[in-house]
């Protein structure tokens, strides 16, 4: 076990064998122009900037032997698990599944759902397809990491109130000890992500601990 003392709101004991790194969605539909995010009216580089310290924290958790697990949202090329609910909300410039210049948006299989290159799955780790902003719902996730004995999860990637949120209020209800690093996550509107972290870490940790990325990396064995 061991202890990150900057954790908010109180010090994490982080057990690496029975944790896993959980990176959200960090593919191009989201970070790169003509994706998912933008056709939703976002700035998208907001997004981008976070990649170098998402792949520092990633390639120090891979050195000490941890295990990852990736996600990505998108749905099946005929759309059968998009609710059109989901599809027909809002005036986005492009709809999930539309032709874009990544590819059918939000497409399994298509440019855009893929995860950005720097931050790539490598062999045995995870990847979790997801339908939903949460990682839990309608996927074998919770099968995966009972099989591993994993009892804690820390959280990067995007955006911070959507799918990372989402998933770490699915992942402390299910009874795991959730962290969420700090300057590895973030959103397209920093006031979500700044209202994020508070709302995580309040009331005694309601829905588990934030950290900035150093003190992360400064807890893992060598
Ligand atoms: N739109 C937005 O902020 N996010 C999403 O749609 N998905 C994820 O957060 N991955």
């Amino acid at each position: 076990m061991r202890l990150i003392d900057a954790a908010r709101p109180f010090p994490f004991g982080l057990d690496l064998a029975h944790a896993a790194l959980v990176i959200i969605d960090m593919q191009r539909d989201f970070v790169e122009p003509g994706g998912f995010g933008a056709s939703l009216g976002n700035d998208v580089t907001r997004l981008q900037a976070i990649i170098p310290t998402v792949r520092g924290v990633l390639e120090a958790w891979r050195a000490a032997g941890g295990w990852v697990v990736h996600t990505r949202e998108g749905h099946r090329p005929d759309l059968s698990d998009c609710p059109s609910a989901k599809r027909e909300r809002g005036q986005p410039m492009l709809r999930i599944g539309d032709l874009g210049p990544m590819g059918r948006v939000l497409v399994i299989g298509e440019p855009g759902h893929a995860i950005v290159p720097a931050l790539a799955p490598v062999a045995g780790e995870l990847v979790i397809d997801k339908p939903g902003k949460g990682a839990f719902y309608a996927t074998p996730l919770q099968q995966a990491l009972q099989q591993r004995g994993i009892t804690q999860l820390v959280f990067m990637g995007v955006t911070t109130e959507v799918c990372v949120q989402t998933t770490m209020r699915e992942a402390n209800d299910r009874g795991y000890e959730c962290l969420l690093v700090e300057d590895g996550t973030e959103s397209y509107f920093p006031e979500f992500k700044a209202a994020t972290l508070a709302m995580i870490t309040a009331q005694g940790g309601i829905v588990g601990w934030t950290a900035p990325s150093a003190a992360l990396i400064a807890a893992l064995p060598a």
